[in-house]
């Protein structure tokens, strides 16, 4: 097994390393190509876009994009199941379960998995992984795009992928005592649970890289994760619906932010009405899958807030990057008129080594008067009174902080992990809480 850390080769020169300029002049035939394929395929994006005067691909540029129309969540769940497939050469369909149990499907032809295995190999490469690598991928494998994505990348690299999926942790610690993996791909928070696990089973972890993304996770709770498992953590982001994991990972020069494969995936950080956000301002991000066959979609809002920058200094990778996801749009909580992302209540806490890093906001709303924002967390008593004060200060309002035992605040094994819970009504989300 073999990570390299001190080189960081780029898989694909020619669309990682690229001038600018001239990805720009790639991107605009992307984008007219694509306009192409969804006027053929003649379903809803062809209609909006017609509504628009646009019935030529030769008619668009890039510096058009902000005027087209855009495709949310709920169009694909209107057009449910396969609605926005503009082929019929479909190789497999992944997904997301979503929220209310309503899935959102996603179909791939054989040219879109060949994009997904190349952008994760890319992602992989980044981090240090090479074709001497074990990849233990506890992602789930199913319809989840996690396991299949890192499987895929891992396979295009040359690397070796286990691919141990989701759960059964006892077993995960035995293949990492016996198989000595050096890198690890799932979760943030399952790498916290097998971190612990290996620790409890007395197994010294083996690994030199890991590559944690699907949820939302912080500078501290990075600190967490390299503290319990000794390797160094990458952010990996992406969606089932413009590819699955791979649209953009860290590398080990990309200064904490994650490189865009802006090659296959144009990126736009846009306000709540729409209009572009300067470099630096979260707004949401709107992918156009430049290159995909399946289910290609122009100007996708994914909920998802972040802000853009261009790329690292002094790095061979030019492409644009994105900070941190800072929480998704309507995971946003307007508290008594401010607003809150998760992600801040989880920086405060995690700055304090005296709190275990699973722990839940619920925004209690049985009142809807007087919502109220409570946080439960493993720690002392003494730690959770000061945490309440560190909570006022950083976000501007008062909330409670719940202590509870440790092992009370459920832990996800499979799937993603749960740090919000909005109650309205009924049982409580943790156990005790009244
Ligand atoms: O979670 C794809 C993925 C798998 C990404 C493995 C990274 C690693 P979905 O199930 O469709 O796809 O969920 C996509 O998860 O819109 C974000 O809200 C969230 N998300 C994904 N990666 C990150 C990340 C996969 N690194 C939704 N940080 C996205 C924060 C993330 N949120």
């Amino acid at each position: 097994m073999c990570v390299s850390t001190d080189a960081h080769p780029l898989t694909d020169p020619d669309a990682e390393g690229v001038d600018p300029e001239r990805r720009r002049e790639v991107q605009e035939r992307g984008l007219r190509r694509l306009v192409r394929r969804l006027l053929d395929a003649d379903g809803v994006q062809a209609r909006r876009l017609r509504e628009r005067g646009i019935t030529d691909h030769r008619d668009v540029s890039l510096a058009d994009l902000p005027r087209l129309p855009m495709v949310t969540k709920q169009d694909l769940w209107d057009h449910y199941p396969l609605g926005f497939q503009a082929d019929d050469r479909i190789v497999c369909v992944h997904g997301s379960s979503g929220t209310g149990g309503r899935p959102t499907l996603v179909p791939y032809t054989a040219h879109d998995v060949d994009v997904w295995a190349q952008v994760m190999a890319r992602a992989l490469a980044g981090a240090g992984v090479t074709r001497r690598s074990l990849i233990h991928n506890a992602y789930g494998y199913g319809l989840f795009t996690g396991g299949l994505g890192v499987h895929h990348g891992g396979m295009r690299l040359g690397a070796a992928v286990l691919p141990i999926s989701g759960g059964m942790t006892e077993r995960q610690v035995r293949l990492v005592a016996d198989l000595r993996p050096d890198v690890l791909c799932c979760t943030p928070s399952y790498a916290i649970h097998l971190g612990e696990a290996l620790a409890k089973a007395g197994v010294e972890p083996t690994f030199k890289v890991g590559i944690f993304g699907a949820e939302p996770w912080t500078e501290e709770m990075r600190g967490q994760v390299e503290g319990v498992l000794g390797l160094r953590a990458f952010d990996i982001y992406g969606l089932s619906e413009v590819i699955g994991p791979g649209v953009a990972c860290e590398s080990w020069d990309s200064v904490g932010m994650l490189n865009v494969a802006e090659d296959h995936f144009y990126v736009e950080a846009v306000d709540v009405e729409g209009n572009p956000v300067p470099d630096g301002t979260p707004g949401e991000l709107v992918f156009t899958t430049l290159t995909k066959t399946g289910m290609p979609l122009l100007r996708y809002r994914s909920g998802d807030v972040a802000s853009l920058a261009g790329p690292a200094p002094g790095s061979a990778r030019t492409l644009r990057r994105m900070s941190k996801v800072l929480g998704r749009r309507d995971d946003m909580l307007v508290v008594r008129g401010v607003n809150v992302f998760p992600s801040e209540i989880e920086a405060v806490l995690l700055a304090d080594p005296r709190v275990s890093p699973h722990y839940l906001v619920v925004e209690d709303r049985r009142d809807p008067a007087r919502p109220e924002l409570r946080v439960v967390v493993e720690s002392t008593p003494e730690a959770g009174r000061e945490l309440a004060g560190a909570l006022r200060e950083r976000l501007g309002i008062s909330c409670a902080v719940e202590v509870v035992a440790e092992g009370v605040v459920p832990r996800s094994e499979t799937g993603k992990a749960k740090r919000l819970a909005r109650w309205s009504a009924g049982q409580p989300p943790v156990p005790g809480l009244t």
